[in-house]
């Protein structure tokens, strides 16, 4: 049946007798492809009869659909005609792991960074109602986890504002993120959940009062069961906006007439659906970390993963452990990644020092400077492009105040699968104008556990230590010291460092990049090319050794995991220029794009951040250079 759907004309031609044949189809596909590839299954198990009743209730693409964060888009994808695509889910060339403009029009957004939906439909309404074209409805689809970010309640109290806006916010709560969801907020829905036979109660009320808020205070006084049921209802209803709810969203009937009912209201309304995460997957369902929000590959059998090995985030979460027992002042905070991140392992060991603050990086920041302010140092755990949220916090919340806070980012540098939302390249550009704060890039687990503890020792501003996704590098030892670097190499036949005659290139590996460095040294020895490598350990500030270092070489190339505009490289190359060094620098990095989706080695190998490839692009320079002379 999945066969014949080619877009939502075919889902709405669909008897209603047809659909969980339809539904259940969906579920096997959808497990099939995640047990091969790894992805978002959980969240898409979830939305199965949601999606289809949007597609049946509206008209897509005249009526945009937009996914908040759109990691359960794939059933909208399989119903907009691309249920062929999933032999190759965000695989290279394959289906994005996330909605995509260039696979189809029934995608408007593909920003994967939470808590955006609603401002994106609060504008495409607008720009409806300017244009005039007022029968289109825009649906919004945000999970409650979704819901904890700021930028969803900014949102919502401009939609509210606005009352002929035809907004749909479909609230698809199924109570978690990975974990489950925390907050003020998120008790509350979860009451609502349980309390679903109040429901009853809450139509009468209604009938009887009207949406008096006096009177519901009131009613708040009197019975506990009705003010967590209505709590919710109010909040939403005090916003200004229409609520529908709550409808069991694996009731795709139900879910219809919600929608149909929502939509009539031609105003700002939300549908509040219930959902189970996983859902018809039993492995899924009965997972008690996440219910397979996002699981590598897997056995479909079973539902076992795949081992990942030993990560880099492993090495984190043993070592904070360890600080942690050291130092009572350590607390550590996560936005919604308990597990991700590595900190359930200190939240295990320390529970009274650990904050999910929910999809709410910059509160996470200036939360952390209130911590320090009052005599703690937090470590806030964030993946690295999500970072970019909380920029402003850590500039003037945090750097400003000076602040000991240290912020650890996870998946820095290419992760690749997720596509160009999740590459962690800003970070070390974004960082680099940051008065006073210092940044730490590990090149190995031994430097992870050296650095971070470094970093929790700076009393007198903020650090941040960034580390990359997947297995953690093996380790690479020093051969001496220059200042605080690391010098991994000198060059062939030289081992105490003096020099013979001038050797040729410095190369500067930035952390993990440190081993294609070496790769790239042996290559260019191998040519005559005397390569020195050095291992900065700590990128901001560089360390001022760097330029007699420098001086002693005919060519500097500077290589790491980050877009390469305003980088480590920039910084190496001004520093030099500061320092009256004129040796020509050569920066190595991300190019300053957003990348199509593909396995990390493969995406460094296109740009170019291989060992082969810096030793040919290093040999050209060397040559041209010496043309030159
Ligand atoms: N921070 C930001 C700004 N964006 C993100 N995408 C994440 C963190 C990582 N993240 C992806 S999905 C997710 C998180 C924290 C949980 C989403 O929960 P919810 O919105 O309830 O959707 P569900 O998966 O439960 O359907």
């Amino acid at each position: 049946m999945l066969g014949s759907v080619k877009g939502p004309q075919d889902v709405k031609r669909l008897t209603v007798e047809e659909l969980p044949r339809l539904a259940g189809e969906i579920r096997d596909l959808l497990v099939d492809s995640c047990a091969k590839y790894g992805g978002h299954l959980g969240p898409n198990l979830g939305v199965v009869e949601l999606t289809i009743a949007v597609h049946r209730v509206f008209d897509s693409p005249a009526d945009p659909v937009v996914w908040d964060t759109g990691h359960q888009a794939y059933v909208h994808k399989l119903l907009t005609g691309r249920a062929s695509g999933f032999d190759a889910l965000k695989q290279e060339g394959g289906l994005s792991g996330y909605p995509s403009r260039a696979e189809s029009e029934h995608d408007f957004v593909e920003n994967s960074h939470a808590s955006t939906a609603l401002s994106y439909a609060d504008g495409l309404a607008k720009a409806f109602k300017l244009r005039g074209e007022r029968d289109r409805t825009v649906v919004a689809v945000i999970g409650d986890g979704a819901l904890t970010g700021g930028m969803a309640w900014e949102a919502l109290n401009n939609i509210a504002a606005a009352k002929d806006l035809p907004v749909v916010i479909v609230v698809n709560d199924n109570g978690r993120s990975y974990s489950p969801t925390i907050g003020g907020l998120a008790s509350h829905l979860s009451s609502l959940r349980v309390n679903r036979h109040y429901e009853d109660v809450l139509e009468y009320v209604k009938d009887k009062i009207g949406n008096v808020p006096v009177l519901y205070d009131a009613l708040h006084g009197f019975k506990k069961g009705v003010k967590d049921v209505i709590a919710p209802q109010v909040m939403f209803e005090d916003l200004g906006l229409k609520y529908v709810g709550p409808i069991d969203g694996h009731d795709e009937q139900a879910m219809e007439a919600a929608l149909r009912k929502a939509r009539g209201f031609r105003g700002p309304v939300i549908v509040h659906a219930l959902t189970r995460k996983g859902r018809g997957y039993a492995p899924a369902e009965d997972h008690d970390e996440d219910q397979f929000h996002s699981p590598g590959a897997f056995d479909r059998a079973t539902g076992a993963e795949k081992p990942k090995g030993r990560i880099w985030t492993n090495v984190f979460s043993e070592e904070l452990v360890r600080l942690g027992k050291e130092r009572d002042d350590l607390v550590a905070i996560t936005a919604a990644m308990l597990h991700p991140t590595g900190l359930n392992a200190f939240a295990e060991a320390y529970p009274d020092r650990i904050y999910d603050v929910g999809i709410a990086e910059q509160h996470a920041l200036t939360s952390a400077a209130g911590l320090a302010l009052g005599g703690m140092h937090p470590v806030v755990a964030v993946y690295a492009t999500f970072l970019n949220r909380a920029f402003d916090q850590l500039l003037m919340d945090v750097a400003l105040h000076r602040l000991p806070v240290t912020v650890v980012l996870d998946r820095a540098g290419v992760t690749g699968d997720d596509g160009a939302s999740h590459n962690g390249m800003w970070d070390l550009s974004i960082l680099q104008v940051v008065p006073g704060l210092k940044v730490a890039v590990p090149r190995d687990g031994d430097r992870l556990t050296e650095l971070l503890r470094e970093a929790v020792e700076v009393s007198d501003g903020p650090t941040v230590l960034r580390f990359p996704k997947g297995p953690v590098a093996e380790t690479l030892d020093a051969v001496g010291r220059l200042g605080e670097m690391d010098v991994l190499r000198v060059p062939k036949g030289d081992p105490e460092g003096g020099h013979e005659s001038e050797p040729d290139v410095l190369l500067v590996g930035v952390g993990p990049m440190a081993q294609i460095c070496m790769e790239a040294a042996v290559l260019l020895d191998a040519q005559g090319i005397a390569t020195t490598v050095v291992d900065p350990r700590w990128v901001k500030p560089l360390d001022e050794a760097l330029a007699p270092a420098a001086r002693q070489h005919k060519l500097v190339a500077v290589v790491e995991d980050n877009g390469r505009v305003g980088a480590v490289g920039d910084a190496v190359a001004r520093l030099l220029r500061d320092a009256d060094v004129d040796v020509p620098v050569r920066t190595f990095g991300i190019p300053q794009e957003f990348l199509d989706h593909a396995k990390r080695a493969a995406i460094l190998s296109r740009i170019g951040l291989t060992g082969q490839d810096l030793a040919r692009q290093i040999t050209e320079a060397v040559a041209r250079r010496a043309q030159a002379e």
